[in-house]
């Protein structure tokens, strides 16, 4: 079981810190940490790591992939966005988008990134806590990290402690820096995938589901 949900290959996946911006916190007081939900809700939440995991769980595997051009599968589990966004009551999730902001670290701040809210909902967005049936390490997000998989990884941040329902579509960390796209949507072209260890040409643009 546990085998058969570990990722091939894994050794070879570029490594997490060369892409974190602002590096992994150092240490996290799980007691202590909470996800506050705030903005455009009915309810500000701040909701723990234990109520987290009390929620509906899901676990699938899908494919992240990385605005410079590496992709890898792996099992994510945790909890959909929608669950979050139902328990803090959002109104219209067209109108809106959600602003996601890093734990961060004292020397380099926070990494923010902000997603159209309708799209990441209907894409399946998840809060995920664990991967491969073992928690987050700190480098990939622990404890808990957001990820809508129809956009690059530079849209969904690790390390999360804020969600902010929010009407405006602002710029974020790697779009201002580095003139990244703000839509962030995963284009057609080719791939390399780490954990098949090959090219692919990937034809749709969003999340990849044909291999
Ligand atoms: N807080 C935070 N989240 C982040 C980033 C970051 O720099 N800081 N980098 C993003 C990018 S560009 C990618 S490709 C993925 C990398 O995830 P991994 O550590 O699982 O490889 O995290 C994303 N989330
Ligand atoms: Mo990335």
């Amino acid at each position: 079981m546990i085998q058969r949900l570990k990722t091939p290959n894994l050794d070879k996946k570029p490594s997490s810190l060369r892409y974190y911006q602002e590096g992994p916190p150092t240490s996290i007081e799980l007691d202590l940490w909470r996800l506050t939900v705030s903005g455009k809700v009915e309810s500000t939440l701040h909701l723990s790591y234990e109520e987290i995991l009390k929620l509906p769980q899901i676990e699938e595997s899908r494919r992240m992939v990385c605005v410079c051009n590496w992709s890898i599968r792996r099992t994510w589990k945790g909890i959909l966005l929608s669950t979050v966004m139902e328990m803090a009551g959002v109104s219209d999730l067209e109108k809106y988008y959600l602003k996601q902001t890093s734990i961060g670290t004292k020397e380099k701040g926070v990494y923010q990134s902000t997603i159209p809210l309708g799209d990441a909902i209907s894409r399946r967005s998840m809060l995920i806590h664990t991967v491969d049936g073992e928690p987050l390490p700190m480098e990939q997000g622990y404890p808990l990290r957001l990820f809508d998989f129809g956009l690059y990884g530079y849209k969904s941040v690790k390390g999360l402690r804020s969600l902010e329902v929010t009407d405006r579509f602002e710029s974020g960390e790697w779009e201002q820096r580095a003139g990244y796209n703000k839509d962030g949507t995963i284009r057609p072209k080719k791939y390399w995938i780490v954990d098949l260890k090959q090219w692919q040409f990937v034809k749709k643009p969003g999340e990849f589901r044909d291999f």
